[in-house]
């Protein structure tokens, strides 16, 4: 029956996988589902904090080579702020937390990489495929390896008229179920920005922001016109929460918000109007599922003449900056 089986397995070559072995399912059962690079997996062992970083951004987020570029350079903030990177991402079937220069470069230009939330892993990790991790699909692999802190940009949410698509980002569900601390620059006006708050409550995520100011941040801009319920500024107030969290047995993440610093928030106006034109550009061509948060990224990034990737870029490090602190305090606090 085994030979059977073989012959019945879609194998990597008539799956359409460019190369790699021939998988059964066998083989796969006794493989361990996660790759954590050496690095990672010495760090997790002897309890130096790690930062766990996602891919989409990657591959659907930003164009070659500012895509690259922003990977490394994110990845080096990280170091360079005590943590050490974890960039999770799958590679021919597998997920991989911490990624090498040629896995991260691979990724970057590939044309054909799936843009991977939690419903696309049986499916791109049993064919062999490669994709770039969102959120949701970065939570789990963090989770799974042990890494309680996320450094992104931006997460998903609720789309504009998601009440009548229910276009909802998978994200959200997946911060009310899996215990890893997000930390992002908040929601972009792209997204319904006040039903994703409804939404995360349902969800019974605690959504915090970082610093003095409970306005929720629309990423580009500090203030989204509505609040975050909590807010503080010290990695010792993340320790706490992250702590009362899992001593409850709550099981859901943590949404820390981090307002963009003033000497970047100046072109936010601009993109809010390129914002507005891509959104009915969208609606006009039916935009629609995954496509439509890459779709909008891109526009907004043409008509601003790129200063929307600038500013990204920016944020991008900055919470990278923020997230690697935070790591550091709760391994310290921790150890
Ligand atoms: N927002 C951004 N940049 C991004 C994303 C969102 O500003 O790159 C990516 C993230 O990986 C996020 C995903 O998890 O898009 C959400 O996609 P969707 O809206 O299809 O759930
Ligand atoms: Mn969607």
């Amino acid at each position: 029956w085994v030979s059977a089986l073989r012959r019945w397995a879609p194998s990597a070559a008539n799956a359409g996988v460019r190369s790699g072995p021939t998988v059964t399912p066998q083989r796969r059962l006794h493989d361990a589902p996660l790759r954590i690079h050496p690095r990672v997996q010495e760090a997790l062992a002897t309890r130096e904090p790690v930062v766990a970083l996602e891919s989409t951004i990657i591959t659907h987020g930003m164009p070659y080579p500012y895509n690259i570029r922003m990977a490394k350079e994110v990845e080096e903030i990280v170091k360079a702020n005590g943590s050490v990177p974890a960039t999770v991402g799958i590679l021919q079937g597998r997920l991989h937390v911490g990624l090498c220069d040629e896995e991260l470069q691979f990724l970057a230009q590939s044309k054909d990489c799936v843009k991977v939330s939690r419903r696309d892993l049986p499916y791109v990790l049993s064919q062999g495929l490669s994709g770039g991790s969102t959120v949701s699909g970065t939570m789990i692999a963090a989770h799974r390896a042990g890494i309680p802190v996320f450094v992104t940009g931006g997460v998903g949410g609720v789309h504009h008229e998601g009440e009548k698509t229910m276009d909802v980002s998978a994200d959200l569900t997946e911060l009310g179920r899996t215990p890893v601390a997000v930390i992002s620059a908040g929601v972009k006006s792209i997204l319904d920005i006040g039903r994703t708050l409804e939404y995360l409550e349902t969800e019974g995520v605690c959504v915090s922001t970082f610093g003095d100011s409970t306005d929720f941040p629309a990423f580009f801009t500090p203030k989204s016109g509505f609040k975050a319920p909590c807010r503080g500024g010290s990695s010792k107030y993340v320790w706490v929460l992250s702590a009362r969290s899992l001593e409850l047995g709550l099981s859901s993440g943590i949404l820390l918000a981090v307002p963009i610093p003033a000497e970047h928030a100046a072109p936010g106006n601009a993109i809010e109007e390129a914002v507005q034109q891509a959104l009915r550009e969208a609606r006009l061509q039916g935009v629609q599922g995954k496509e439509v948060t890459p779709f909008l990224l891109q526009r907004v990034n043409e008509l601003t003449g790129g200063q929307s990737l600038e500013s990204n870029i920016a944020l991008i490090k900055n919470n990278a900056r923020v997230g690697s602190r935070i790591a550091v305090a709760l391994s310290q606090l921790r150890n």
